[in-house]
Parts: structure tokens; sequence; C-alpha cells
């Protein structure tokens, strides 16, 4: 008979292909919660991840394993050729982590694609990296959890999965019967993904997709059946939003028992007022930019300029980049018709290919750097002059301070700052310039930089970073300094850029086919009121949502300065509710049901192995009501009425009728396997 395992005091491993190595949002989820996962679980907490041997030994400092039953495992795996590196993830929290290197392990690929497929019937053709990679290290995993449970008898474990890549684990430990509780979190679904970048109608389709041939049709039957493994082998199933967890019901064949919607690490400043001195600084930087891009045709105001922008991966359609620009056009048409005073520069910033910067580009910053060196020194030339004809008592007329050779000097620089051409869109020289999708819609629509537009377009095809030649200025900098961040995506899971906006005290536009959309309305009774702008893509019809985001954008071009500053205001005040102290919460719950799944006789009460503070901070979430408008703003006639917890709201019934009642409410009072029962399933 197994032992009966402590559920007091469990130990947690999370598992994902983006522990200590950056490929996209599941990274952020990691590291900003670590702080929260460490503070609950301290030494009992362990990321497992790939070891690329590029980032790890910058990210991670090396450590010897703390526990004999680590040891034992470890030194078991190492005799046999692992090599791994085990330590502490250098970040806020310190988690501790141990990194698989796969490679050590590549000799045994065709043994063990062979044994998945006799074990799981999972295919594995033979030329798919992404996949091989998920293979050798779901199976380090389980052999690691394997070994690991057998010395470790008394704790239970629980071992949280993100994402397909990392999702052979799950199946293993399923049929291995090794001793763990099982969380699959998916981030998206791979088919998913793929049919929204393509041009289907999704989301009116998704029960119908016949889904191993729309799979098979796309060459990632193997994958999704990976994917569907893991969805189907976990005790917990969960993703980020209602709306993925809409999607995974039909694509992957299991409703979720929960949604774990992504926080952030909030920091706050000491002084409230910081956050939009950060804005003016970090916008003078990007005015110095405008004014070296523009050079020649910077006939506009920068005090009534704005800026707009979108970033995240190249994915045109799904990051709604289609729409963004189209709604730009008829922005700019609109601020024509009005004759506002108001000018837009709307930033592109995504990564594509490119061979580095175009010279035109190089050269706008420079002509205005030499300008700006040049008037410095003459200032300082005149300056002198000044203050020695000044401290002689004479009479004092300015224009005899400027020199002739000055004056020579200062016009070759303004000469210097005529051009023929229009400001570029682009500020790189793009690999596939001719069938680039962004520049292409451009160039159809004409928003091609003219004196006349109120809307200036550039396209930075690279993400941002401090050595930036053209702004100086990091992501998060960057985006302190605008005004606007514009997040049309028709497939968004989550959406980490409009939460990033929102901590930072920036407005933003994001639609209800993100996951973050959906949630900030679900939990604000009146989102825009605090500067989360919500564009309708379900029950709209394309040209509809575009004109609804190009209104959008017009409004707050005809808000005043004071209404913009008031608006970062509330804007930033939303933070606490993105803070992973309270989106924790969720996670909490997760592991519980967890817990209770796999070990279910070992619970005799209702919060069982949760502090006394968490179980409170779980009631009042309960209990929790939506965000009213703020006290400033005008009344509404329309008569709201608030919604317990976080359950979708009235229109959204036909999308997501089944989905509603998915909040993973503990304590599980179902009935479950004992965990003799289920180890002998
Ligand atoms: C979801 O986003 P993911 O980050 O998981 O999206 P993936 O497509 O799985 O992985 C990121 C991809 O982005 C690329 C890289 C990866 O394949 O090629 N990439 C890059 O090349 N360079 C970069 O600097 C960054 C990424 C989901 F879609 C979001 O809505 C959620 O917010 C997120 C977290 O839950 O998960
Ligand atoms: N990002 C970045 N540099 C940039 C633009 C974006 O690091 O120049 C980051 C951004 O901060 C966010 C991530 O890229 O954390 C995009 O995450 P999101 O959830 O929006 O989309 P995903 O890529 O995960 O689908
Ligand atoms: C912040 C600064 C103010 C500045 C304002 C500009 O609030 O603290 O000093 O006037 O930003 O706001 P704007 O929306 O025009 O960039």
């Amino acid at each position: 008979m197994a032992t009966q395992r402590n559920v007091h005091k469990p130990l947690l491993f999370e598992i994902a292909w983006e522990v200590a190595n950056k490929v996209g949002g599941i990274y952020t989820v990691l590291k900003s919660k670590a702080p929260v996962t460490c503070h609950e679980y301290g030494d009992r907490y362990t990321m497992i991840g790939p070891l690329s041997y590029k980032t790890a030994p910058l990210e991670v400092e090396t450590l010897e394993p703390d526990t004999p039953e680590l040891r034992l495992t470890l030194e078991s795996m190492k005799e046999r050729g692992v090599k791994f590196l085990y330590g502490r993830w250098l970040i806020e929290g310190a988690p501790k982590v141990l990194l698989f290197d796969t490679g050590s392990v590549y000799h045994k690929l065709d043994e063990w694609k062979g044994d998945l497929w006799n074990v799981t019937g999972i295919p594995s053709p033979p030329n798919d990296h992404e996949t091989n990679e998920a293979i050798l290290f779901g199976y380090l995993v389980a052999w690691f959890l394997g070994e690991f449970v057998a010395h470790e008898k008394r704790a239970a474990i629980i071992a949280h999965f993100h994402e397909w890549l990392a999702g052979v684990g799950i199946a293993l430990c399923r049929k291995r019967h090794i001793d763990v509780t099982t969380i699959f979190t998916t981030h998206a679904t791979l088919l998913g993904r793929y049919l929204c970048a393509g041009s289907v109608d999704f989301y009116n389709n998704l029960r119908n997709f016949d889904v191993d041939h729309e799979a098979g049709k796309r060459g990632i039957y193997h994958r999704y059946c990976i994917e569907r493994a893991a969805t189907h082998c976990c005790d917990v199933f969960t993703t980020v939003s209602h709306i993925t967890a809409y999607e995974a019901e039909h694509l992957l064949k299991r409703k979720p028992d929960g949604v774990l919607p992504n926080g952030l690490n909030v920091v706050k400043f000491q002084a409230m007022h910081e956050f939009q001195n950060l804005h003016a600084v970090s916008k003078d930087r990007i005015h110095d930019f405008v004014r070296g891009h523009f050079y020649g045709h910077y006939d506009f105001d920068l005090e009534n300029t704005l800026y707009f922008f979108t970033a995240g991966r190249y994915e045109y359609r799904n990051k709604g980049l289609d729409m963004f620009i189209e709604s730009l056009q008829r922005l700019n048409e609109k601020l024509k018709a009005c004759n506002s005073p108001m000018t837009v520069v709307a930033f592109i910033i995504t990564p594509a290919e490119t061979h580095s910067f175009t010279v035109e580009t190089l050269k706008g910053q420079a002509v205005v750097k030499q300008l700006k060196e040049t008037v410095h020194d003459i200032a300082k030339r005149m300056e002198t002059r000044l203050f020695e004809k000044a401290s002689r008592g004479g009479d004092v007329n300015t224009t005899q301070f400027l020199t002739s050779e000055d004056q020579i000097l200062l016009k070759r620089r303004t000469f210097a700052l005529k051009r023929s051409t229009l400001p570029p869109i682009v500020t790189h020289n793009m690999a596939d310039d001719d069938k680039d999708p962004v520049l292409n819609q451009l160039r159809r629509l004409g928003l091609f930089n003219h004196p006349s537009d109120r809307v200036k377009i550039v396209f930075h095809p690279e993400f941002l970073n401090s050595s930036n030649p053209l702004f100086g200025l990091d992501y998060e900098e960057f985006v302190r300094g605008c005004h606007l961040g514009v997040f049309p995506s028709y497939y968004e899971p989550w959406g980490y850029t409009p939460a990033e906006c929102t901590v930072m005290g920036v407005p933003s536009i994001t639609t209800n086919l993100s996951g973050f959309g959906c949630f900030m309305d679900d939990n604000i009774v009146d989102s825009s009121e605090y500067g989360i702008y919500i564009v309708d893509r379900r029950m709209k019809s394309v040209e509809e949502s575009i004109q609804q985001l190009a209104d959008q954008m017009l409004m707050f071009c005809q808000k005043s300065r004071r209404q913009r500053i008031n608006q970062r205001n509330r804007t930033e005040r939303l933070s606490d509710l993105l803070d992973w102290k309270r989106m924790g919460l969720e996670y909490i719950k997760a592991r519980q049901l967890a817990l209770r799944r796999a070990y279910s006789d070992s619970f005799d009460d209702d919060y069982f192995g949760l502090d006394e503070a968490t179980q409170q901070q779980l009631q009042l979430q309960e209990q929790r009501t939506k965000i009213p408008n703020p006290r400033s703003a005008p009344g509404s006639p329309r008569i709201r009425t608030p919604l317990e917890g976080m359950q979708g709201h009235d229109d959204d019934e036909a999308l997501m009728d089944d989905v509603t009642a998915m909040q993973i409410k503990i304590p599980f009072r179902q009935r479950q396997s004992t965990h003799e029962e289920r180890l002998a399933e």
C-alpha cells in the first residue's frame, strides 16, 4: 500500500520551456510570479526548464542540491550521462531552478520516440526540431520526478506544467503512475493560433472544426497530440482566460477546471506622481527621435503631438496589426476633416527580418544631433560675450552677440535639414520589403508621412532595448513616454502588453477577444473610465470594429492635457487588480484542487493547509464586486448591477454560455478516487 503523503506542506515543481529562457509571454508569467510563489513555498519550490548554455550562466547562480532526496536523484541521473544546472535564478524571489541539457541525452531520442509511440500512441516525425526538444525535455522531467518520488516519500508533490512544449512529461507521469499530482496550464492552443492566423471565422466555428483534420492539414498533428494528451492526462487542466478556456474546450476536448489569469509584479513608487514624471522624461526622449526622424518636414507642434504604439510578436492578423493600420487611416481622415491641431505619431514595434537600420533613418538622427550641438556651442559663445559685455556695464544689444561666422554655421546646419523625400515609414531595410504585410497595407492606404497627414507612421521592425541608436530607450521606458497603447488583437489568450501599460499608468485599447480585455470588462463597471478601451470584435462586423477603434482614438485626441494626466492616474490605480498578490490566488486554488483530486482522503476540512490570511483573501475574492466608476466621472443613465466574482457578462452569453461556471471553487466536495485507487488506475 502506498504511503499517505503529507498535503500540509507539499513540494511544488513548475515546469516550462521558458524557465530562465526568454521566448515570449510565458517567461513573463514565470519571472513576475516568482516572488509570490517563493513567498508561499520557500525552499519547497523549484522550477524546471531546459538548459541554454548561452543565457543560463548569466541568469542562474549554481547551488549544491540541498536535500538528500534531490542529491540522490540528481547523482543517479548524472551517472547516466544527464547534464543539468541546479541553482538560483537571479530574479526577485530567487527561486531554485533545475535546468536540463536536452543535448546530453540526444542519443536517446529515437528510443524515446519509439517509447512515446508505444506508450501513448503519439507519433513524432523526424525533422521537427521543436517536437524533438519537447520529447527529450519531457522524458528528462518524467525521469527526474519518477526517481525523486521514490526518494521523497513524505511530502505530497505538485507538478505544474505550462504549454504543450512541457506536455510530454504529463502523459508520462500518468502512464508511469508517478505519485505526483499534475496541473497543466495552456497559454494558447496550437490549433487556435494557426487557425486564426489564416482567414477563418474562428470564434463562430469553434464547435465545428474537425480538429484532427485541421491539425493534419497544417503539419502539426503530432504537436497537437502532445497538447491533447497533456490536457487529458493532467489532474487539473487550466488556461489563462475564459476565452481561451472556451477555445480549449472545443479544440482540446476538455473543459478547463479553472482560469489562471496572468498577473504582474507591481512595484509601487513612494510618491504617487512619480510615474507621471517618468512619462514626461521618456516623452522628451521620444521627442528627440521625432525631431530627427521628421527633419525637413518637422512642421508640427510637439506640444500637440500624441504618441500611440502597438508592440508584440509579428503575428499580423492575430495581434490586430491589420486593424490598427486600417483605423489609423480613418483617424487621419477624421483629424483632417475636423481641422484638428493634433498630430499622432503611431509606432509599430514588432520584430521582422531586417538588414539593419536604413541610412536615411540614421542620417535624420545625425543631422538633428549636429544642429543641436552647433546651437549649444553658439549659445555658449554668446553667453560668454553677453556676460563680458554686461559685466562692464555697457549697453546690451543681444543681436550683436551672434557673430557672422556663427550665422553661417547655423545656416549650413539648417540647410542640411532640407530633404527631397518624405520621412520614411520604416526604420530598417526589410528582408522582404515587397511582401511585408504591414508595409503593403501602409502603401495601399497611402500612409506615407505626407506633411498634410495628421497621422504619421514609424514602423520599427525590431524590439527595443537601451542600446537602440534611434531612441536609446528600453521597451519599458518607451511605453512610459507614449500616450496610448493600441492592441486590437483577434487572437490573444491573455495579452501582456496592455496589462504592462496599465501598471505603468498608460491608457490602452484592447479587444473583447483578448483575455486581458475580457478580464478588465468583467472586473470594472466601465473600464473606459479608467483608460482601458475595448473594441468589440465579437458582435460587430470588421468594418464596424475598425470604425469603433478609429473613434476611440479620435476621442482620445480630443482630450486636454489635464484630462490625459487625470486619466493616467486612473489607469495606474488599476494596478492592484493585476498584481500577482491577487492573481496568484487562482494558482493557489488550482494547487488545492490538484491536491484534493490526488489525495482526497487526506482532507478533512475546508481550507486544509492554507494559512488564515490566504483563506480570508480567498473568501474576500469570492465576494468581490465590480470596480465602480471613479467618483469624479459623470454619472451614467444606465443601471449597472454588481456581478458576483468574475463571471462573464450578459452580452457574452452566446459565446461563453458554458464556461462561466468555471471558476475553481474550493473546497472540492465531490468524492474523488482515493489515493490508492488512483495509483492503481
Ligand atoms: C501566449 O504567448 P506565448 O509567448 O506563449 O507565444 P508562443 O507563440 O508560444 O511563443 C513565443 C514566440 O514568440 C517569438 C518566438 C516564440 O516562438 O519565436 N518571440 C521572439 O522571437 N522574440 C521575442 O522577443 C519574443 C517572442 C499568449 F499568446 C499570450 O496572449 C499570453 O499573454 C502569453 C502568456 O500567457 O502566452
Ligand atoms: N516586449 C518586449 N520588447 C518590445 C516589445 C514587447 O520585451 O520591444 C514584450 C512585452 O513587454 C510583453 C511581451 O513582449 O511582455 C509580449 O507579450 P504578450 O502577452 O503581449 O504576447 P505574446 O508574445 O506572449 O503572445
Ligand atoms: C506628466 C508630467 C507633467 C506633464 C504631463 C504631460 O503628468 O508630470 O509635468 O505636463 O505629463 O502630459 P501629456 O499627456 O501632454 O504628455
